[in-house]
C-alpha cells in the first residue's frame, strides 16, 4: 500500500432522504483522521471536499430515482478527483456522504486495473436498479450500477463500464436484502456473507475465506465501508441501520486482516450521519477502524 494518503470528501445527501449525512466529512475529520494516520506513519493531503450539486425542485427527467442529475454530476466530479488522487500514485480515501458516492469512487478506483476487487461492508447489497428499488434511492444503488446495471447516465461515469465484474465482489455483513437484488446475486453467483455466515463461521474464517478468494483473481481491492455495517448499537449514527450487525470488535478485527493482507489499492467510508448520532460515536469509530485498516498497532 502507498504511504501516501490523499482524503477526498464527498459531503453528499441526495442519494436518501434523511439530512445530516452530508456532514459526515466533517465529523470523521472532527474525529481525528488525519492524526490518527500520521501517528501511524503516513504523509496525508486532505483535498477537502468536492461540490455537490444542489437538487432540482422537480425530477426533469421524469425518472423515478431521486435526484439524478444531481447525484450523476458529482459522481462525475468525485470520479475526476479519485482519479487524479491515483496518478499521483497515491491512496485515495473517501468519506460520504450517503452510499450512492461509491458510484464515483469506483468509477476513478477501478480504471487502472483489470479485475478490481470489491469488498462491500454493510448491512445491505445495494444492488437495486430503478426497476426493483423500493425507494428510489440511489444509496441502494451504487453496486448495481458498477456492475453496469441501472440508468446509463449512472453506468456511464468514467466513460467506461462495466467498473466490476460479479466475480470479483464479495458483501461482507448483509441482512437486509430486497428482492431484486437476492434475484442478482443468485444469478451473478456473488458472493455474500450474510450475518449467518459471520456468527456460523466467525469473523476470522469470513476474513481469511475473503482475503483468499479475491487475492487469487484480482490486481487491486477497494473497501466500500458503509458503518450500517456495524450493529446500530456501536454505529448508531447511520440512516439506515438494522439490527443485529456487525460488532465494533469484529470490525476491527476485520480491517486488521485487511491491512496484514496488503491488498487494499483505495478505501471509502460512508453512512456516517452525525444528527443521528450518540455524541459523534459513529464518525469516531469509522476513525478507528480506519486506524486498523492503515496498520495501526498497540505493541
Ligand atoms: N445503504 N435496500 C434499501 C433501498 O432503499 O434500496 C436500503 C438501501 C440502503 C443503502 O445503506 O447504503
Ligand atoms: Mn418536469
Ligand atoms: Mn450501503
Ligand atoms: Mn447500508
Amino acid at each position: 500500500m502507498s504511504k501516501q494518503i490523499s482524503i477526498i470528501g464527498a459531503p453528499m445527501d441526495l442519494g436518501q432522504s434523511r439530512r445530516g449525512v452530508d456532514m459526515g466529512p466533517s465529523a470523521i475529520r472532527y474525529a481525528g483522521l488525519v492524526s490518527r494516520l500520521e501517528a501511524i506513519g503516513y504523509e496525508v493531503e486532505d483535498c477537502g471536499d468536492i461540490e455537490i450539486s444542489r437538487p432540482e425542485k422537480e425530477n426533469h427527467d421524469h425518472s423515478s430515482l431521486k435526484n439524478l442529475k444531481a447525484v450523476t454530476e458529482t459522481n462525475e466530479r468525485l470520479y475526476q478527483a479519485v482519479a487524479e488522487v491515483i496518478n499521483k500514485k497515491r491512496f485515495p480515501l473517501v468519506l460520504g456522504g450517503d452510499h450512492s458516492i461509491a458510484i464515483g469512487t469506483l468509477a476513478g478506483a477501478a480504471k487502472p486495473y483489470q479485475n478490481l476487487g470489491v469488498i462491500w461492508y454493510d448491512a445491505h447489497g445495494d444492488l437495486n436498479t430503478a426497476e426493483t428499488s423500493p425507494s428510489g434511492n440511489i444509496h441502494g444503488m451504487p453496486l448495481a450500477v458498477s456492475l453496469g446495471l441501472g440508468h446509463p447516465s449512472l453506468t456511464s461515469i468514467g466513460g467506461y463500464q462495466p467498473k466490476v465484474k460479479p466475480e470479483n465482489i464479495v458483501i461482507i455483513g448483509a441482512r437486509s436484502l430486497d428482492k431484486g437484488e437476492r434475484d442478482l446475486i443468485r444469478k451473478e453467483n456473488i458472493r455474500v456473507y450474510t450475518m449467518h455466515e459471520i456468527d456460523r463461521l466467525g469473523m476470522t474464517a469470513v476474513m481469511e475465506e475473503a482475503i483468499h478468494y479475491l487475492k487469487d483473481r484480482t490486481d487491486g481491492v477497494h473497501l466500500s465501508l458503509d458503518l450500517d455495517g456495524l450493529d446500530p448499537s456501536d454505529a448508531p449514527g447511520v440512516g439506515t441501520p438494522v439490527l443485529g450487525g456487525i460488532s465494533y470488535r469484529e470490525s476491527h478485527l476485520a480491517m486488521e486482516m485487511l491491512s496484514e493482507a496488503d491488498i487494499l489499492t483505495s478505501a471509502e467510508f460512508v453512512e456516517v450521519n452525525p444528527i443521528l448520532d450518540e455524541k459523534n460515536k459513529t464518525a469516531e469509530a469509522a476513525v478507528a477502524l480506519a486506524g486498523s485498516l492503515f496498520g495501526e498497532k498497540l505493541l
